[in-house]
C-alpha cells in the first residue's frame, strides 16, 4: 500500500468543539490546518451532549459568522431557577451580570454549524481516521501518522499539533512530565430526552432529599431532563414510570407547578468526575478541551472551557506566525490553567451544592441548604454564582 504524505501548518486531532473552533479561529488568521477525526460525520453530529453556551462563546460564534442558526433556533434565558425545600427561587443573571444571558443551543447543533461552514470554505476535515500516532514532537517538524477512512496509511507533516481529542483520545499520553488531579463523585446523572412542550421557560436546578434533578430544553417539542442516580446504575434500574415519579417528586414545588410528561425516546447514564492535567504542552504538541480537563456537567462548563483553550492556542499561533516568537505559545498551559481551575472550582461547588451525597450526614445537608438560602437571598452571593455561570471574561 502506498504511504502518502501531506503538509499543513497546524494538525488538529479531534472534531469536537475544541478542534472545530480552533480550525475556524486559525482560518480567520490565514493559518492553514487539517482536522483528523476518528468518528464519522454522522456520529459527531448525532451525539447528544452539552446544552448551555456561555455569553462569550455565543459572541464568538457571531464574530466568526457562525451564529445565524443559533440566533434563530437557540433559547435565550434571563437566568435560572433554583429549587430546594419545596420552594422556587429565580436568579436573574441578566440583571446580576449587566446583561449576560444563558443560551441553550445543543452542542451537536453547534458542531453541525461549524462543520458545514468549514467544509463550505474548502477546509479539510477527515472523518473516520484510525491508528493516529504522534512523532517528532520536540522538533520543529512534528508528524501525525494515521490510516484514512479508506484504509490508506497517511502522514501529515505540520509545524504544530493540537491534541484536541477528548477524554479518551491518545494525545494526552504524549505529554511527558504531567501530573493529573482527579476527584470522583459518588453519583451519576440519568439523562433523558422527551417529546413534550417545555414545562418552564428557564432551566430548573433542584436539590431534594431524594437527589438532584435538572430540567432543561432542546426545542419547543423536545425537553432534556436529568436525575441524580448511583454511578453504577444502568437503564434497567430505571423504567419510565420510576423516572417520572422521581422527577415529579424532586422538581415539583408547593405552589402547584407541575411537570409535563411525554414519550421518553432516549436514556443514558453519565458518570461524574473532575480531572485536570497540569501540563498541556510537550514540544510542539498542545492539548486542550476534554483531553486536558473534565468537569461534572452541573456548572455547564465543559464545552465552553474547551473553546477557551482553542482561543488561547489560536492567539499563541497567530503571534508565532506573525512575529516568529514562541513565548505566548509557551505560556499556553499557564493561561489555560488559570481559567480551568476556576471552572473546576465552580463545577465542583455547584455539584456539591445541589446533589445529595450519601457520604454526607445531616449536618452537611443542612449546610448545603444554608448555602442555597444564602445564594438566593444575598445579591453578592447570587452575583458570584451568576458571573461564573454566564462565563468569566477571557484573559
Ligand atoms: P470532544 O467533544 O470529546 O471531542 C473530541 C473529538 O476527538 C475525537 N477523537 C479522535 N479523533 C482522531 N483520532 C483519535 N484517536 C481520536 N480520539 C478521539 C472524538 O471522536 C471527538 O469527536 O472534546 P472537546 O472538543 O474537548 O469538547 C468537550 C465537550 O464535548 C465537553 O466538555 C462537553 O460536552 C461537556 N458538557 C457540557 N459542557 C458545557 O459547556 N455545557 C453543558 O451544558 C454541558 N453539558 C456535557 C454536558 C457533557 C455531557 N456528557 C455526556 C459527558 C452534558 C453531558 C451529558
Ligand atoms: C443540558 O441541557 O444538557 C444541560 C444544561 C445544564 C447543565 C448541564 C446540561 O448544567
Amino acid at each position: 500500500m502506498s504511504h502518502a504524505a501531506v503538509r499543513t501548518q497546524v494538525g488538529i486531532i479531534g472534531a469536537g468543539p475544541a478542534g472545530l473552533f480552533l480550525a475556524h479561529l486559525l482560518h480567520r488568521q490565514g493559518i492553514e490546518c487539517v482536522v483528523l477525526e476518528s468518528r464519522s460525520r454522522e456520529a459527531v453530529e448525532g451525539t447528544i451532549r452539552a446544552g448551555v453556551l456561555e455569553q462569550w462563546t455565543v459572541d464568538l460564534m457571531q464574530d466568526l459568522g457562525l451564529g445565524e442558526r443559533m440566533q434563530r433556533e437557540g433559547h435565550f434565558h434571563r437566568g435560572i431557577t433554583l429549587r430546594f425545600a419545596g420552594e422556587s427561587h429565580h436568579l436573574d443573571f441578566e440583571d446580576l451580570t449587566g446583561g449576560k444571558r444563558v443560551t441553550v443551543y445543543p452542542q451537536h447543533e453547534v458542531l453541525k454549524d461549524l462543520i458545514a461552514a468549514r467544509l463550505a470554505h474548502g477546509g479539510e476535515i477527515h472523518f473516520g481516521v484510525r491508528d493516529v500516532g504522534l512523532h517528532d514532537l520536540t522538533t520543529d517538524r512534528p508528524r501525525i501518522t494515521y490510516t484514512t477512512q479508506d484504509g490508506e496509511p497517511q502522514t501529515l507533516h505540520c509545524d504544530f499539533i493540537a491534541g484536541y481529542d477528548g477524554s479518551q483520545g491518545p494525545s494526552r499520553q504524549y505529554v511527558e512530565g504531567r501530573s493529573e488531579y482527579q476527584h470522583l463523585y459518588p453519583f451519576g446523572w440519568l439523562g433523558i430526552l422527551v417529546e413534550a412542550p417545555p414545562s418552564h421557560h428557564e432551566l430548573i436546578y433542584a436539590r431534594h432529599a431524594r437527589g438532584f434533578a435538572l430540567l432543561s430544553t432542546r426545542s419547543p417539542e423536545i425537553q432534556r431532563l436529568y436525575l441524580q442516580c448511583r454511578p453504577t446504575d444502568t437503564m434497567a434500574d430505571y423504567p419510565d414510570e420510576l423516572i417520572w415519579s422521581e422527577l415529579h417528586q424532586r422538581l415539583e414545588t408547593a405552589d402547584g407547578w407541575t411537570l409535563t410528561e411525554g414519550r421518553i425516546f432516549q436514556k443514558g447514564v453519565i458518570g461524574m468526575r473532575s480531572f485536570v492535567c497540569d501540563r498541556m504542552q510537550h514540544g510542539r504538541l498542545f492539548i486542550g478541551g476534554d483531553a486536558a480537563h473534565i468537569v461534572p456537567p452541573t456548572g455547564a462548563k465543559g464545552l465552553n472551557l474547551a473553546v477557551a483553550d482553542a482561543v488561547y492556542l489560536s492567539r499563541g499561533l497567530e503571534c508565532f506566525y506573525r512575529t516568529g516568537q514562541q513565548d505566548e505559545l509557551d505560556r499556553y498551559t499557564d493561561t489555560c490553567l488559570r481559567r480551568i481551575w476556576k471552572a473546576e472550582r465552580f463545577s465542583w461547588y455547584m455539584t456539591n451544592l445541589l446533589h445529595t451525597n450519601p457520604a454526607e450526614g445531616p449536618f452537611e445537608q443542612r449546610i448545603r441548604l444554608a448555602d442555597l438560602d444564602y445564594v438566593v437571598h444575598s445579591r453578592a452571593a447570587a452575583t458570584a454564582l451568576a458571573e461564573n455561570y454566564v462565563g468569566l471574561p477571557l484573559d
